[in-house]
């Protein structure tokens, strides 16, 4: 018998841990960390459990803890995010799309859907599970000045079209959406607004965005790591009884069977980071990325949405055609430890898909290890160097893992000595 094997498995997942835990800027938008005390709760012996079904009513026995678990999960999440029903079934964004769509609409339905450049997710397409359930995509008005849905217009073309569903938010989203606007017209036609908050339920929850429960949506989905830093995982809630009732009917049987049960406790423990410290952390979030926009922008880098001051999110969009386009650049900044990942703009055309003009930041990951406007500005001095200067790739790697070692630490969480804490309370799985 050989431990190679094993060695060269666990060799492989200690020099991604290093790489991408210790010397990179992280700046993908749709990804976060999780703290030390979400961590040991995530490894435990629920990930072995099934629970189908809903708390206190399983197809199942063995989950009375799992069943107190996902209720207080639900409810603490429902008063973070004002919501009176919240259904953490879900394990993706996605899966919680594919189950609101299925539950709102039927084979033939029109959907309309903001352009892939203006932020549609996948599962918002007819490459997804959108097409997948029979729905038709239809092309949401947006204005690329502004950076957001043209008002009038979407209006005209839900009149005119009369969608089933109206879906906002997505993976790029730099200002608030108009859900207020787009509310009447839509119920006026038999519509429902679903707002997809995948990139932005951490700022949600911090207050510090739109409130898509009760502006109007009727239904809203979401991830659980992307601005809120939990576990990957997914959810949907609504202030609606009604179409509650209708999600819950498809999240299980259709879309779920078992809902991976380990990511539960470890959201319950991120929603009450959230709870306690989602305020300053979602500020710190949407101040950082405006340095990091206003920075960039000064430096000469051309930065979308300057017409309304660059961005209210986490998230920094570049147009970095000028030095090759959005897959050379960002394969050129991994190289540089800087991770990014190139994204369709307005402008580009579909065929652009594996090269967009694009580059799409976040800085919630950096915000979540410390990071502050000071580092904000050195970020945009290393893409300075890094593109514009053109400094050797090898110099800039070491500007940055030198740089990265003072972020090191998870914050916005609870003041714990685990290991304290771990004899008493994980005794895990021995
Ligand atoms: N595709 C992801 C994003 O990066 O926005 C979300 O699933």
């Amino acid at each position: 018998m050989s431990f190679n094997e094993i060695y060269e498995a666990l060799n492989l997942i200690k020099q991604h841990n290093k790489w991408r835990r210790k010397e990179c800027i992280n700046l993908i938008a749709s990804e976060n960390v999780t703290s030390p005390l979400v961590d040991s709760v995530y490894l435990s012996d629920a990930m072995h459990r099934y629970a189908e079904g809903t708390p206190f009513k399983r197809f199942y026995q063995g989950t009375r803890y799992i069943d107190e678990i996902e209720e207080k999960t639900n409810q603490v999440l429902g008063e973070l995010l004002g919501a009176k029903y919240v259904d953490i079934r879900p394990i993706s964004g996605t899966t919680a799309n594919g189950a609101a769509f299925f539950a709102l609409a039927t084979h033939g339905d029109k959907a309309m859907v903001l352009p892939v450049f203006a932020g549609s997710h996948v599962s918002h397409t007819r490459f997804g599970i959108l097409g997948a359930l029979g729905l038709s995509e239809e092309e949401m008005p947006f204005n690329s000045e502004e950076m957001n849905i043209d008002v009038d217009n979407a209006i005209k073309k839900i009149r005119q079209i009369k969608p089933k569903l109206v879906i906002l938010g997505g993976t790029v989203i730099l200002f608030r959406h108009p859900i207020k606007e787009l509310r009447e017209v839509t119920e006026e036609v038999g519509g429902y607004i679903l707002y997809d908050a995948a990139h932005v339920l951490g700022l949600i929850a911090g207050k510090q965005f739109q409130d898509p429960a009760n502006e109007g949506a009727h239904i809203v989905t979401s991830s659980t790591h992307k601005t809120f830093p939990g576990p990957q995982g997914g959810l949907a809630f609504t202030n609606n009884e009604e179409i509650y009732k209708k999600y819950k009917k498809v999240i299980f049987p259709v879309f779920v069977s078992n809902h991976h049960l380990h990511r539960l406790a470890a959201t319950l423990i991120t929603a009450y980071e959230m709870k306690y410290f989602g305020k300053e952390y979602a500020s710190t979030i949407v101040k950082n990325a405006k340095t990091l926009a206003e920075e960039l922008h000064s430096y000469g880098f051309k930065v979308l949405g300057e017409k309304r001051g660059f961005t209210e999110t986490h998230q920094v969009v570049l147009n970095v055609r000028e030095f090759g386009g959005g897959t050379r650049v960002a394969e050129h900044l991994e190289k540089c430890n800087i991770i990014t990942n190139k994204n369709m703009i307005p402008g580009d055309t579909p065929e652009m898909v594996r090269d967009p003009s694009g580059l799409r930041l976040g800085v919630q990951e950096m915000t979540r290890m410390g990071m502050n406007t000071s580092e904000m500005k050195y970020i945009a001095e290393l893409f300075y160097s890094a593109l514009i200067k053109k400094e050797p790739i090898e110099d800039v790697r070491s500007k940055v893992v030198e740089f990265r070692k003072n972020f090191h630490e998870v914050k916005y969480t609870f003041n714990i000595d685990l290991n304290k804490f771990s004899e008493e309370y994980l005794p895990i799985i021995s």
